[in-house]
């Protein structure tokens, strides 16, 4: 059943806003699941709009967060080796650029998922503590020692931390804050949270390199926004923070890393007005380029439908390989089945022998994708090609081909 749950307000400004673009019936996109499960399975209808005031780009409807993010949430951080090191060198340069001129600090991560990034400070002897509202991806990090909580942040969390703990000198977060509708709070709750002298910083899928290269599968049922330079600009200044300095990263197919602080307390980076700069000469300011926008989308899905079609009638067979959060929009609004691809392999062991939400693809462990080669596969992992191309080189020389869709629809 489609519910609907749709705002007409701006998540941040409260404008009136309306949705430019439908992707259709969406599952939960981490909703893998049993046969037995499909009675159940929730589908919304997943619209998009762009708010012309604060220029934030936001799904109008939504799960509610509960849905999404409890005790069986199938995204463990820790499946990738290279974002491994990717959030190693992130609290190195939080540690020797800010931290290190502070006596006793203490930083505070939302979205800690299995403790990732908070390690590398635990393991420095760093105060920390990690609020996952994901019960079993928590309970990784808090085997290792890493102190967290299992709870959804929010304002009133932040002044409970506040007076447990102290004010916090980092607040730091990957992937989460675009995940969050209530994010006036969540801002708020910073303000309440770090002292006046301490640092933001926080990364998230950048609107930019989505509009580029037609990345639309960033958008899923838990990402509510992406977030430009000029959106969090607006959100923060909200309230008397400010965006110091911008570091654009290519995890996730291109993200942006933001450096905020508190109102006049730190100088601002030229960085940051050139980024705005080039975010007018993108368009990413003006309804028009969202309207573009969907008008990509839609050719992206007719050649990506168009080839497996085209596939499948010469009688080759396809599987997906990684069943990314992702994978869950590109099968479902491309209209992705059974018929085009065999199975999904993947790496999380919550996954496998699982079916993918929406089109109930077979999830397969990957160690037996080398045992039945298929004449194509369809990269979903897009974003961790290195990674995957490095231990799949067999499937190349054994004469199997790739499939992408980014920056295009082709064969590699
Ligand atoms: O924002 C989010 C990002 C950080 O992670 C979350 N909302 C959810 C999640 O998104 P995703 O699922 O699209 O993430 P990834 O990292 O692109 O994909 C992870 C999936 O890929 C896992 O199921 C494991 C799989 N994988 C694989 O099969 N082989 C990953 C790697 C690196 C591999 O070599
Ligand atoms: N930071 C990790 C995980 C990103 S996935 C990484 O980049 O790999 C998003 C995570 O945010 C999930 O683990 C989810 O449970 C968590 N999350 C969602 N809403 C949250 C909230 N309000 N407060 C804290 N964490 C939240
Ligand atoms: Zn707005």
């Amino acid at each position: 059943m489609t519910k609907k749950n749709k705002i007409t307000n701006c998540w941040v400004c409260k404008n009136n806003i309306n949705a430019f673009m439908s992707f259709g019936p969406m599952p939960i996109a981490n909703g893998f699941l049993t046969q037995e499960q499909f009675k159940n399975e929730y589908f919304f209808e997943m619209e998009v709009a762009f708010c012309d005031h604060c220029k934030m780009f936001q799904l109008v409807n939504q799960p509610k967060p509960e849905q999404m993010f409890n005790e069986n949430y199938a995204f463990f951080s820790g499946t990738s080796k290279l974002m491994g090191l990717h959030f190693k060198e992130f609290a190195n340069h939080v540690i020797n650029d800010y931290l290190n001129v502070v006596k006793n600090p203490f930083v505070v991560e939302i979205g800690s998922n299995d403790g990732i990034m908070l390690k590398h400070f635990a393991q420095q002897g760093i105060r920390h503590l990690g609020i996952e509202p994901s019960a079993n991806v928590a309970k990784v990090a808090m085997d290792q020692g890493i102190n967290t909580i299992v709870e959804f942040f929010d304002k009133s969390l932040a002044e409970k931390i506040v007076s447990e703990h102290g004010q916090a000198d980092a607040y730091v977060a990957a992937n989460v804050m675009c995940h969050i509708p209530y994010i006036n709070s969540i801002v708020e709750g910073i303000k309440v949270l770090l002292k006046q002298d301490g640092i933001i910083m926080f990364e998230d899928p950048y609107f930019g390199n989505v509009m580029q290269k037609t990345t639309y599968d960033q958008i899923y049922d838990e990402h509510t926004f992406l977030f430009t330079v000029h959106s969090i600009q607006y959100l923060f200044n909200q309230f008397d923070m400010e965006v110091i300095d911008v570091e654009p990263q290519k995890s996730h197919g291109g993200s942006m890393r933001y450096v905020i602080a508190h109102k006049g307390a730190k100088p601002v980076q030229a960085d940051v007005y050139k980024q705005l700069e080039h975010e007018r000469e993108l368009g990413l300011t003006e309804s028009a380029t969202y309207e573009k926008f969907r008008v990509n989308c839609e050719q992206y899905r007719t050649n990506l439908l168009g080839l497996l079609n085209d596939i499948k009638s010469k009688g080759k067979s396809i599987s997906g390989y990684a069943a990314t959060s992702k994978s869950t929009t590109i099968i479902n609004y491309c209209g992705i089945t059974t018929d085009h691809l065999d199975c999904i392999y993947d790496t999380t062991p919550i996954k496998q022998g699982k079916l993918s939400p929406g089109a109930h693809i077979p999830i397969v462990d990957y160690a037996k994708f080398k045992d039945n080669y298929p004449d194509y596969a369809l990269l979903f992992g897009y974003n961790h090609e290195k990674e995957i191309m490095a231990k799949e080189q067999n499937f190349i020389q054994q004469g199997g081909m790739w499939i992408t869709y980014v920056p295009e629809v082709k064969i590699i």
